[in-house]
C-alpha cells in the first residue's frame, strides 16, 4: 500500500464521524429552532390570553361600575343605562362586547327551599310545581320533591344521599343551594336537555326553553328570592300569577309599559285576595342580582367571562358571587 492510499483510507475514517457529528449537529439546531418557534408561539398565545382576560376584567369592573352607579337602586328596569349592552375597541385592539343580564327577572331554583316554617315552604314549593306546570313541565312533582331534598339540610326525604346510593349513583346530596344551573342535571329526575327543551304554548306557535325563565342565584335565604315585575318575561309572570290571573297580569303589562313600576301597591290593590301575599313575597320592583356577560375578540383569539353579581339596595355596593373566565 502506498503513502497515499494510507493517508485516504484515514481520512475516510476520519470523515464519517465528523459527518454523524455534522448530521447530529443539523438535526439539533433544527429542533433547537423548531422548539424555539414553538416556544414563540405558546408565549404569544400566553401573552394573547392574557392581555384578553385582563382587558375582561377590566370590562366586567366598568360593568360593576355602572351598576353601583344606577340612580334608582329601589326600582330596576330595561331602560336603565345598565341594562344597555356596550360595544368598544380598546387602544391595544382588544374588541369588547358586554351585557349585563338581572337575574331577578327569572325565577331562582334554590327558592324550592328556605329557613322559614313548613307551611311557608310547601306554599313555595306547591307555586313551583304550579308554574313549571304552566310553563310545560307537566309533571313537576317528583322532580320538585328531589330538588328540595337536594337543598334542604336534612336527610329525611325521598330523594335524600340513600336514594343516590341505592341506585349506584356517585352523587350525594349536598343538602345545600344550587351554586350552578349546570348542577341540576345532577338532581334526581332531571335529564341533561330538561332546560333546553323546547315547549310551545298552547296558545301561540311561539316555542321558549324553560332556560328562559328560570336562573340558580346561590346563597342561603328566609324567603324566596323575588322576580322583578318590571324586567320578568310576560309568560314568567303569567305562569307566578297562576291560572284564572290573566286579566291581572295584562294590567301589570300595561302599567310597565307606561313606564317602569316603582312600588307594587297599585297592583296588590287590584290582585286576587287569595294570591295577595305570595306574589308580595315573590315579587318586586328592583333587582340585586346581575350577570355580566364579556367577550373579547382579538384576531383569531377569543376569551368569555361570566360574572355573577350581587348589589346591595342601599348603599349600590357590588359584591362578586362567582367569577368564571
Ligand atoms: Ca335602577
Ligand atoms: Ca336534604
Amino acid at each position: 500500500m502506498t503513502p497515499l492510499q494510507r493517508t485516504s483510507k484515514k481520512t475516510g475514517i476520519i470523515l464519517l464521524p465528523v459527518l454523524i457529528i455534522l448530521g447530529l449537529a443539523a438535526a439539533l439546531t433544527i429542533n433547537m429552532l423548531f422548539l424555539s418557534r414553538l416556544r414563540l408561539r405558546e408565549r404569544e398565545s400566553i401573552l394573547h390570553t392574557a392581555q384578553l382576560h385582563a382587558a375582561l376584567t377590566d370590562a366586567a369592573l366598568q360593568a360593576m361600575q355602572r351598576l353601583a352607579d344606577d340612580e334608582d337602586l329601589q326600582a330596576d328596569h330595561p331602560k336603565e343605562t345598565w341594562a344597555q349592552s356596550l360595544e368598544y375597541t380598546t387602544p391595544t385592539g382588544i374588541s369588547l362586547w358586554i351585557g349585563i343580564t338581572d337575574q331577578n327577572s327569572k325565577f331562582d331554583l334554590n327558592n324550592v327551599w328556605f329557613e322559614s316554617t313548613p307551611n311557608e315552604q310547601l306554599l313555595a314549593q306547591d307555586a313551583l310545581m304550579d308554574m313549571l306546570t304552566y310553563l310545560g313541565d307537566y309533571n313537576p312533582v317528583d322532580r320538585i320533591q328531589a330538588l328540595a331534598d337536594w337543598v334542604d339540610p336534612d336527610e329525611d326525604g325521598f330523594r335524600e344521599s340513600d336514594w343516590y346510593e341505592e341506585n349506584d349513583l356517585s352523587n350525594r346530596c349536598p343538602n345545600a343551594w344550587l351554586n350552578t344551573i349546570s348542577e341540576l342535571t345532577r338532581v334526581a329526575g332531571f335529564s341533561k336537555d330538561y332546560l333546553t327543551n323546547r315547549h310551545e304554548w298552547a296558545r301561540s306557535s311561539s316555542s321558549y326553553t324553560l332556560r328562559d325563565y328560570l336562573a340558580v342565584i346561590p346563597g342561603s335565604r328566609r324567603s324566596p328570592v323575588p322576580i322583578n315585575v318590571n324586567t320578568a318575561p310576560p309568560a314568567l309572570l303569567r305562569a307566578v300569577a297562576g291560572i284564572g290571573q290573566d286579566t291581572w297580569v295584562d294590567y301589570l303589562l300595561t302599567f310597565r309599559a307606561n313606564g317602569a313600576l316603582t312600588s307594587l301597591d297599585p297592583l296588590m290593590a287590584i290582585v286576587d285576595a287569595s294570591k295577595a301575599d305570595y306574589l308580595r313575597k315573590i315579587l318586586d320592583v328592583r333587582s340585586t342580582v346581575y350577570a355580566i356577560h364579556v367577550r373579547a375578540f382579538q384576531g383569531d383569539h377569543t376569551a368569555r367571562l361570566l360574572a355573577l353579581v350581587r348589589r346591595d339596595p342601599t348603599d349600590g355596593g357590588v359584591q362578586v358571587l362567582q367569577w368564571m373566565l
